[in-house]
């Protein structure tokens, strides 16, 4: 979906002298090479234009910008990382983009009391490494850990691969700072475990896509780092029976941190892009990545293979986790991160395609893998044109119709905003809307993402 002309890129040009009063000349990009990087997302899916790119270094500096933006009705997209998979961080409306990268300093880890605490900018795979420094472990895990920062896993309460054992990001937040959409500042860093003070802002924020507060610095719960991690590749000869072996872990395997799903045509798509050799001599229906503390062979697989060492295990993850990429190289996915209720999971797999094909007006491919025992399944489809909407229609109705939820755990942004009514009801947007206008007066905050 791109900005429909240069005329976005255009709008709010007057705020640009001021922008740099707050941040500073060289962090207010304008030149189009330079700010063509945060135009685009992750997929290819969402693109947009802006006026500029503001790049503020401390939370004060995040505040002026909004403040400012607030005064000349400019609406603003935070931004981190730009891994998100909804076109939630794009300025596809000329929105002026905040990036929050530079936001990276680290007060780290205080290893008596199991936290981090840092700036929204750091990126996830520095968290994983200061804490794994301390004698700790960090429990929200996934492929873009490097580019990912935590201010954009906060505010799309994003989940990955260890959710079944240590939950969501908004399980791991104990504190955040923010600027609101009308400049004023709310830092709780302290970190305390418990502490019943009132409104729970963390909650709040995580998962509110940049709706009614910019994450600047977060306090974060550190994990005990497993025993030792044993990583195998199940393959089973039908989805049904991977799903089920999925379930039976995750009850079974007192230590299980992940099992993760893909199939053949998925396997065979990341072998030929990535380079990687089959891992069985003879081609499977659906695999299982699965981690313990224990060797997890024993569920019915037609075959396996575990590994203990580092590198033998990112091997093993690199089948799983090159998933994104090679479907990426096959043009823009259009992207679904769904999740059922356990009877339905393999229901759905099924179904999928079929209903993707009559609601498709041209060829399509269908791609499958996901965190299979949270009943989170993620459905690529290529093939598409990027603003042709009739297959998101009938996925997440037939999402809806099964009893499951059309976010997992890469948000609404603006790819499943239309669809919000599936899953929530009138009363609950009216919520919605009241907590944004109490947060985000004037509504300048990522207007255009979440809310239908
Ligand atoms: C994953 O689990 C990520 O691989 C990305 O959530 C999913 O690219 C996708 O659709
Ligand atoms: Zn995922």
């Amino acid at each position: 979906m791109a900005a429909s002309d240069a005329a976005l890129a255009c709008q709010h040009r007057e705020v640009l002298p001021e922008l740099v009063d707050v941040v500073g000349p060289h962090h207010v990009l304008t030149a189009p090479d330079e700010v063509a990087p945060y135009c685009t997302d992750f997929s290819g899916r969402y693109r947009g234009a802006t006026v500029a790119v503001v790049q503020p270094g401390t939370v004060d500096e995040v505040a002026g910008v909004v403040r400012l933006c607030r005064r000349e009705g400019v609406a603003v997209v935070p931004q981190g990382g730009n891994t998100g998979l909804v076109g939630g961080g794009v300025p596809v409306d000329g929105e002026v983009v905040v990036s929050l990268r530079r936001l990276d300093g680290a007060e780290g880890v205080r290893p008596e009391a199991g936290h981090w605490t840092g700036g929204a900018g750091v990126a996830l795979g520095a968290v994983h490494e200061a804490a794994a420094a301390a004698g700790w472990a960090y429990g929200v895990d996934f492929a873009s850990r490097d580019a990912a920062t935590v201010g954009g896993t906060i505010a799309t309460n994003a989940g990955g691969l260890r959710v079944l054992r240590y939950g969501d990001t908004r399980a791991q937040v104990i504190g955040v700072e923010a600027v609101l959409g009308d400049g004023s500042v709310v830092s709780h860093l302290g970190g305390l475990v418990k502490d019943n003070t009132g409104y729970h802002l963390p909650s709040l924020l995580c998962g509110s896509e940049g709706t009614l507060g910019i994450v600047t610095a977060a306090t974060l719960r550190l994990v005990p780092p497993p025993e030792r991690r044993i990583t195998s590749l199940l393959a089973f000869d039908s989805v049904d029976r991977a799903v089920q072996a999925a379930y039976d872990l995750r009850r079974d395997v007192r230590t299980l941190e992940a099992a993760e799903l893909f199939l053949a045509s998925g396997l065979d798509l990341v072998c030929r892009v990535c380079g990687l050799p089959s891992p069985f001599a003879t081609p499977h229906a659906a695999y299982l990545v699965v981690e313990a503390a224990e060797d997890v062979r024993a569920v019915g697989a037609a075959d396996a293979v575990s590994v203990a060492g580092a590198a033998e295990r990112a091997g093993l993850w690199r089948y799983r986790e090159g998933h994104t990429r090679a479907v990426n190289t096959l043009g823009a996915p259009h992207k679904f991160d769904v999740t059922l209720p356990p009877p339905a999971l393999a229901e759905f797999m099924h179904a999928v395609a079929p209903v993707v094909e009559a609601a498709a007006p041209v060829p399509v491919r269908t791609w499958m893998w996901g965190h299979a025992a949270d009943g989170n399944v993620h459905v690529n489809v290529t093939g598409l044109a990027p603003e042709e909407e009739r297959v998101d229609e009938a996925v997440l109705r037939l999402v809806a119709a099964l009893g499951g939820s059309i976010s997992a755990e890469h948000g609404i942004g603006r790819a499943k905003r239309a669809w919000l009514g599936l899953n929530r009801s009138d009363a609950e947007v009216a919520a919605f809307r009241a907590i944004k206008r109490a947060l985000d007066p004037d509504g300048i905050l990522n207007p255009n993402v979440l809310l239908p």
